[in-house]
């Protein structure tokens, strides 16, 4: 669970080790408890918790429901059961009972209404942003511009995932640290600032999603979708593309660095000047080499602000 301590989680899987030692599951379920993907991550932003809070709430409503329902339902089975009751009661039409269960399931959903409706209004809040980034989807990566700021770049799947994923490669994926899941050049923002972000597609839909932000949204051609976010916290939280958007569709992960607001300065000065003289700025590795062809043209208006254009991943074996 992503809340719990290390040394909680070690003495939880200690005591699940046993049950599960002997079974073929065993190795599988280690790793899921390391993982932790037992319930929705509460994620690092202010909105990310309230979402994890409004999960939460919905569940445990839902449990007290099951309960109340199965515990009547059990309750009557047992004790007005033919042996006892041959002849059942009749209460068809009873004005009060139909008032009772439209009423008591009314106040429940407006009990679960009204924090959502706050929490969605402040999803859709994109006003007073520090940064906007355009995010575009592309067949198959994502194209990261920092409006105003001259700094544009794609982010494509990691060299060594795509050697890996080839048909025949040879190369174990488990190998490769977070296959599938890191990406050449990340999407990098400050802590702390609120991003807007711009969202569109220049092919077919994508999804872009990040569940440590709690965004997600469509990517699509000719519309512009506005989200945002203000991370609490540095580190590196990661997503995927949720839209099936053709071939590559599991190939094409989202990075997102988060760093405190002098370190995120830094990287965007070096990447102005990078633009600026024209130098392709450093990918973190270098680009997987050129296979595939590309069914992607260059997104309106990118091309002058775009230097290095990173090959998209190949999947032709
Ligand atoms: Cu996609």
């Amino acid at each position: 669970m992503p809340n719990l301590s290390p040394a909680a989680a070690r003495a939880l899987r200690r005591l699940i080790a046993p049950v599960l030692a002997g079974s073929c599951c065993a190795a599988r379920a280690a790793d899921t408890m390391d993982n932790a993907y037992w319930n929705m991550p509460k994620g690092v932003t202010q909105i990310s918790h309230e979402v994890w809070w409004l999960h939460m709430f919905a569940f445990w409503i839902c449990v007290v429901i099951g309960i109340g329902v199965f515990g009547v339902m059990f309750y009557s089975l047992f004790a007005h059961r033919r042996s006892r009751h041959p002849v059942p009661a009749q209460f068809h039409e009873n004005t009060t009972v139909e008032i009772v269960w439209t009423i008591i399931p009314f106040l429940i959903l407006i009990v679960m209404a009204v924090p959502a409706a706050g929490t969605l209004i402040k999803m859709y809040d994109t006003r007073d942003s520090d940064l906007t980034v355009r995010i575009t989807g592309y067949q198959w990566k994502w194209q990261y511009e920092y409006v105003g700021q001259g700094v544009s770049f794609f982010s494509t799947l990691k060299a060594d995932a795509n050697a890996a994923r080839q048909l025949g490669s040879g190369i174990d994926p488990a190998t490769v640290p977070n296959y599938l899941h890191d990406v050449d050049r990340p999407l990098v923002l400050p802590v702390g600032k609120k991003v807007r972000f711009l969202l569109t597609s220049n092919d077919v839909i994508h999804g872009w999603w990040v569940p440590d932000l709690a965004i997600k949204k469509d990517a699509i051609p000719g519309y512009i979708n506005e989200m945002w976010t203000k991370i609490d916290e540095p580190g590196t939280y990661r997503g995927q593309c949720t839209v099936l958007c053709g071939r590559d569709h599991g190939f094409m992960p989202i990075v997102v660095k988060a760093l405190p607001e002098a370190e995120f300065e830094q990287w965007l000065a070096q990447e102005k000047s990078a633009a600026a003289a024209g130098t392709p700025p450093a990918a973190e590795t270098p680009p997987a080499p050129a296979a595939a062809p590309s069914s992607s043209g260059s997104a309106p208006g990118a091309a002058a602000d775009q230097p290095a254009a990173v090959d998209q991943p190949s999947h032709d074996p």
